[in-house]
């Protein structure tokens, strides 16, 4: 079998310099990668100085009982007191914490570091009458709206641990999570907005705690004024949360105390509860908002796009940005509602400076067509980053130029529900960007590419993803099973964690992601990635997006099987023989005649999580035409049903 990665044949040559006058000003140089590899230790003990301790800690890493780690031990802080109330009591109280932006427009409200002061401490004295103590588990199933980070942040002062679940997920998804974590109460609302209309939430959670013995009382927020049924044990937001006091004590917590359980669906077995603890998660969350998208608190507007159901929204909308004082941008809905500009309308309302999105937002902009950004202004922008999937090079050039202007870094930025934090990105005043790749290890993190045996690759080598030694935001356990912990992560390689994404390392020792080990294809003894694939097909100027998959074939073992679908003007001519040709061909050339798909299958959709990340498996699924697997965490089945009606093969 070949060892030799097949991205060797992909040369991408495009280099971005960071901007001078964003270098010379920038938060984090050169010279702290060296400070860092020198004293890792000591690194990350100056970064927890970003943060206020009740009481100090007396050792930064206790890696006596790998893999279970312990950090900042003995010392003590309450996550909530650091996100909030320090920075009124800094005299930034007037400084806005989040712009929110409802989806039916016109609809915003305005929350100064005061405002949410205020407000967090009413949820958490409401939390501490309905029975909530510290330790209990509380889960969180709200829309994008201002209560979802008061109610996370309630959660943090009084020491109960958080566990927020999507919106978007089951009364079955919510049941299964509800019961592994235990919860004792369930915040939600009666709904949300979603493409211009209310979408109701409140009737999942009654189906899903119908079957949940541990939920004592469900608080729910009125957002859309719905009808909803009541239950005995429901409590209305305004009811409970309005008359309590604004005023709460917070108490420092251990730097080891859960602070959240976040649920990673996997492909398969029951979803994992990720389990985060305080100390370590804050100080990684921090530092590394302020390093890779260089912010300026007091200047800055920031926006991160995603859902907060996500470990996106945990990190980067709620508590890396507030524990740096940030204003941020929160929206509720969805890039559609009610056009396909909104999300550039709000970067000029808000003269956004700071956007994070991911490559399938950025892949469905390029389909929806260049002059829908160019009609506003986004000339605010100064860095735009990326997270979920590896972001194909001409996505990266596209959201460069179309977005960025040529003038803003691109930081692409890799890590995993379970880093907590970002692991591996270029800083934008120092990394002379390429794009596709993530590049090195952020100062403090050691990142490594190792073959089969967990041997370190050489440069121009392709191997599997680990992390080598421990990091502050590391998850720290699985919810209620260290065996399953340790077996995931930790058993792969010894010594080392293993992040289950495949990636190279390019002749200067860049690091390059090609997708999960799992979507691997093998043809014909070669091992070829997905994403080297999808990323080729969509350097054709016709090709939005595109997903690639392996078929089992009986001559080559594995065939590829590519679903795209066609950017903007080239729909109509999409669905001859000749554009299918056109593209096994380019892929032929980019890559090598190896990588040519042996089927090329144009569609309307690709089927994605509610995170964006495309669901190859159903498509493999599609493409040996057995019937469907779990399909739950889809952000809308009927997808599936378009995808299917395409092809000759499938039923
Ligand atoms: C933050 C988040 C983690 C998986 C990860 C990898 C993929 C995320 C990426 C990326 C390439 C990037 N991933 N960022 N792949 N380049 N910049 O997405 O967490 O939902 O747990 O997913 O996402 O495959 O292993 P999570």
């Amino acid at each position: 079998m070949s060892q030799e990665p097949l991205s060797n044949l992909l040369k991408e040559n495009r280099r971005f310099a960071p901007p001078p006058e964003l270098a010379a000003a920038a938060n984090v140089k050169a010279d702290v990668y060296d400070e860092a590899a020198a004293d890792r230790l000591g690194f990350w003990a100056r970064q927890a100085e970003r943060l206020t301790w009740a009481k100090p800690w007396e050792q930064v890493l206790d890696w006596s009982n790998p893999p279970f780690a312990k950090w900042f031990v003995g010392g003590e802080l309450n996550v909530a007191y650091n996100c909030v109330d320090r920075h009124v009591e800094a005299g930034l109280g007037d400084r806005v914490a989040y712009h929110w932006e409802g989806e039916p427009e016109g609809d915003t409200r305005t929350l100064t570091y005061a405002d949410l002061q205020r407000e967090v401490n009413k949820a958490a004295n409401a939390l501490l009458e309905l029975g909530v103590r510290k330790g209990d588990r509380v889960a969180i199933y709200l829309p994008m709206i201002p209560e979802l980070p008061i109610s996370m942040l309630a959660c943090a002062r009084i020491g109960a641990t958080h566990s927020v679940v999507f919106g978007g997920f089951s009364a079955d998804a919510l049941r299964t999570r509800i019961n592994d974590a235990q919860a004792k109460l369930v915040i939600t609302a009666d709904g949300g907005y979603r493409r211009g209309k209310p979408s109701a939430l409140k009737p999942t959670v009654d189906e899903a705690v119908a079957d949940t013995p541990s939920v004592e009382r469900v608080l729910v927020v009125r957002r859309t004024g719905e009808e909803t049924a009541q239950h005995e044990r429901d409590v209305w937001w305004h009811d409970v949360v309005d008359r309590q006091s604004d005023r709460h004590e917070a108490q420092p917590h251990d730097a080891e105390h859960p602070l959240y359980i976040l649920y990673t669906s996997g492909t398969t077995g029951k979803p994992k509860g990720i389990l985060h603890t305080a100390g370590g998660y804050l100080t990684q969350v921090a530092y590394t908002h302020h390093a890779v998208f260089d912010l300026k608190p007091e200047t800055d507007v920031y926006w991160c796009s995603a859902d907060i159901g996500w470990v996106t929204g945990h990190s980067y909308i709620v508590y890396g940005p507030l524990a740096n004082g940030a204003t941020s941008v929160m929206y509720e809905g969805t890039p559609d509602t009610p056009h396909r500009g909104r999300w550039w309308e709000i970067i000029a309302k808000y003269k956004v400076t700071i956007f994070y999105t991911a490559p399938t937002a950025i892949r469905t902009f390029m389909k929806w067509g260049d002059d829908i950004p160019a009609k506003y202004d986004l000339s605010s922008l100064r860095v735009i980053g990326s997270v979920g999937e590896p972001i194909n090079p001409e996505a990266y050039v596209w959201y460069r130029h179309h977005i960025g202007a040529d003038r803003c870094p691109v930081v692409d930025t890799w890590w995993q529900t379970e880093t907590g934090a970002i692991m591996i990105s270029p800083l934008p005043g120092v990394t002379e960007g390429k794009p596709g790749a993530a590049m090195r290890p952020l100062p403090g993190i050691s990142a490594d590419v190792v073959d089969d045996t967990g041997a370190s690759v050489p440069n121009g080598g392709g191997g599997f993803l680990v992390l080598k030694e421990p990091w502050p935001s590391m998850l720290r356990t699985i919810w209620g099973d260290d065996e399953r912990y340790v077996k995931t992560y930790w058993s792969r390689f010894e010594g080392m964690y293993f992040a289950g994404d495949g990636a190279k390392k390019d002749d200067d020792g860049d690091i390059w992601l090609l997708g999960r080990v799992d979507d691997v294809m093998l043809v014909s003894g070669h091992n070829i990635s997905t994403t080297e694939v999808e990323s080729a097909l969509v350097s054709h100027p016709k090709v939005a997006e595109a997903a690639v998959t392996g078929a089992t074939d009986p001559v080559t073992g594995q065939a590829i099987v590519a679903f795209v679908i066609p950017r903007g003007a080239a729909e109509d001519e999409a669905d001859g023989e000749e554009f299918v040709k056109e593209l096994r061909d380019h892929v032929a050339r980019t890559l090598g005649p190896i990588a040519k798909p042996r089927q090329i299958m144009v569609v309307p959709e690709l089927p994605k999580t509610r995170s964006g990340k495309i669901m190859r498996r159903l498509l493999r699924d599609v493409a040996e035409n057995r019937s469907l697997g779990d399909v739950t965490t889809l952000t809308d089945s009927s997808v599936m049903d378009l995808i299917s009606a395409k092809l000759p093969t499938a039923k």
